[in-house]
C-alpha cells in the first residue's frame, strides 16, 4: 500500500479510522483494509457487532481499537477520538437513510437522524480528525461515503438527499481547506449496494427491504471497500476526488432495470 501520505515516508503501521463499520460497508473496507501493516480502528453503536468483526480484523494479523459511540455526540466523537491522536486514513463512513414518503408525510425524528448522523455526526469526526493531520503536518487522508442521492435527488427522498448533497459539498470544500496540509480528500458515491441499508430505511421492515434488491444484481459492501482500497493505494500525487459507482443493471437514481 502505498500510503496515502504526501511525504512518501516509510511508516510501518497504517493506522486507519474506519467509521459505522458494524455493518456493510464499513465493516467490508475494514475487513478488506486488515492486514499485517494495518492498525484498524473501527467505530459503532452495537458494542457485540464491533467486538465480533474486531476478532475477524485481528484473524487477518491487524490491529484493531473498537470504539462503541454515537457519531450524533459530538461529546462522544471528542471522547473517544481525541485521544487516537493522528490516524494515517479516515472513510467516514456512517450514516443512514431513514423513511421514504413525501415531504408533507415525513416524520421529523427521522430527518434529525439523518441529518444528525449524516451531516452533523460527519463534521464532528472530521474536525477532531483533519485536526490531528494538520497538526501532525505529515498529509493523510479522508474518504467520505456519499450517494448518487448527493446530486440526483428523488421523489420521496428530500432529506437524504439532502443530506448526501451536503456530504457531496462539504467533500468539495474540504479538499480545498485541507490542500495545504497535503491532505487527500476524495468522495466515493454509490448506487445501490445491498447492506442494512434498506432495512433501516424501512424501520426493521425486511420484506420491504428485500423486494429493493429483487431482480438486480446489486453492488454489495466489499464492491466499494475494493474502490476505496484502490483509492488508497494510488502514488501520493495522486487524488481521486470523486467516484460513483453503480451495479451494471443501475444508470441513475431514477433507472433501474429488473428482471
Ligand atoms: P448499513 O446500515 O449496513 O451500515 C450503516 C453503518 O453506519 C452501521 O455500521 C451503523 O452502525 C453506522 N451508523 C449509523 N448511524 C450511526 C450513528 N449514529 N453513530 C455511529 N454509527 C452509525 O448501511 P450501508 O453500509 O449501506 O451505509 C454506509 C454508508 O453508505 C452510509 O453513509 C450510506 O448513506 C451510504 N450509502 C449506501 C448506499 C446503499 O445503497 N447501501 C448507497 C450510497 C451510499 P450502528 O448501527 O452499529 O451504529
Ligand atoms: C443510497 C442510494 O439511491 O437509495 O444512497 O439513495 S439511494
Amino acid at each position: 500500500m502505498y500510503l496515502c501520505v504526501t511525504n512518501n515516508k516509510n511508516i510501518t503501521m497504517k493506522r486507519i479510522l474506519v467509521t459505522g463499520a458494524t455493518s456493510g460497508i464499513g465493516r467490508a473496507t475494514a475487513l478488506r483494509l486488515a492486514n499485517t501493516d494495518t492498525e484498524i480502528i473501527i467505530t459503532g453503536r452495537r458494542k457485540e457487532r464491533l467486538e465480533a468483526l474486531k476478532a475477524e480484523v485481528e484473524a487477518k494479523g491487524a490491529k484493531c481499537v473498537a470504539l462503541n459511540f454515537d457519531v450524533r455526540s459530538e461529546a462522544e466523537c471528542i471522547e473517544y477520538l481525541k485521544p487516537l491522536g493522528r490516524v494515517d486514513v479516515l472513510v467516514n463512513n456512517a450514516g443512514l437513510a431513514a423513511g421514504l414518503e413525501h415531504i408533507d408525510k415525513g416524520d421529523s425524528a427521522d430527518w434529525d437522524a439523518m441529518i444528525d448522523t449524516n451531516v452533523k455526526g460527519l463534521l464532528y469526526v472530521t474536525k477532531i480528525i483533519s485536526g490531528a493531520m494538520v497538526e501532525a503536518g505529515q498529509g493523510g487522508h479522508i474518504i467520505n461515503i456519499g450517494s448518487i442521492a448527493g446530486t440526483e435527488p428523488y421523489e420521496n427522498g428530500a432529506v437524504y438527499c439532502a443530506s448526501k448533497h451536503a456530504v457531496h459539498a462539504i467533500s468539495q470544500a474540504m479538499r480545498a481547506d485541507l490542500l495545504s496540509a497535503g491532505i487527500k480528500v476524495g468522495e466515493v458515491r454509490p448506487g445501490m449496494v445491498e447492506t442494512e441499508f434498506s432495512e433501516v430505511r424501512f424501520h426493521g421492515d425486511k420484506e420491504r427491504a428485500e423486494g429493493v434488491y429483487r431482480g438486480v444484481e446489486a453492488l454489495q459492501g466489499d464492491d466499494i471497500a475494493l474502490a476505496i482500497e484502490w483509492m488508497l493505494n494510488l502514488p501520493a500525487h495522486m487524488n481521486v476526488n470523486d467516484i460513483v459507482l453503480m451495479p451494471t443493471c443501475q444508470a441513475g437514481a431514477y433507472y433501474t432495470y429488473r428482471k
